[in-house]
């Protein structure tokens, strides 16, 4: 069955950009839900350890499933996934120069520069109508960067299969509204000091290199 993955950094280590009070809420209340959710729901399509990227493009789009079970494993699912990935693409100590050559010339090639693709993302991040994400994407059919954003839980994978996920910003309120309340701006601006650029490469090599989706294995681990 699924499970929470635990964080590699404690807490209180993305303050002050991300407080304490949000992690905890977010990883052990948010996230941890999703969780629980989601086995009640694979339960009932007798799941095999398919992984959570089959749930999510293969068995939402079969109708022998019970609709309700259906949405309710895109909901949750999706949550699994989007947090065990966004995770990991944080860290404290955050350090631009562990961006891989290759993702800063597709950056630069793509949006001009990072600092022009930062200022894009931030903005389209700011304007998500309620709930939902941010993504910086690879499209793999046409072999860009692309930034997209997605309503809910719903993944960019999930919503176009040429479009892999290579850096995330939930923009849920409860990802802020702790520390941040009505200032999503404010949020989303912070939020750059605590990006792991280092992972966020190797997700990037590993879609433009290898032609491969990311797994997220059923205990959140990004393999
Ligand atoms: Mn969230």
């Amino acid at each position: 069955m699924f499970s929470l993955p635990s964080l590699k950094y404690g807490y209180n280590e993305l303050e002050p950009h991300v407080d304490e009070a949000t992690m905890f809420e977010h990883h052990d209340f948010h996230h941890k839900a999703y969780v629980s959710n989601l086995n009640m729901l694979v339960e009932k399509v007798g799941y095999k350890g398919e992984g959570l990227v089959h749930l999510l493009t293969k068995t939402i789009r079969d109708t022998s499933v019970e609709d309700a079970v259906r949405t309710g494993i895109w909901n949750h699912g999706g949550g699994h996934y989007n947090h065990s990935l966004f995770w990991v693409l944080m860290k404290k100590d955050s350090k631009i120069e562990e961006m891989v050559e290759s993702l800063r010339a597709m950056v630069a090639r793509d949006f001009g520069s990072v600092e022009k693709f930062k200022g894009e993302f931030s903005a389209r991040a700011v304007k998500v109508f309620g709930s939902g994400w941010a993504w910086l994407v690879y499209d793999k059919m046409c072999k860009k960067l692309e930034i997209m954003t997605t309503l809910n839980q719903d993944t960019p994978f999930g919503t176009d299969e040429n479009k892999l996920p290579v850096l995330g910003l939930d923009v849920w309120e409860h990802a802020y509204y702790l520390q941040y309340k009505h200032a999503r701006n404010e949020y989303v601006e912070k939020w750059w000091n605590v990006v792991d650029w280092a992972n966020v490469s190797r997700l990037f090599e590993k879609y433009s290199l290898n032609d491969a989706i990311i797994r997220v294995g059923d205990d959140g681990t990004i393999n």
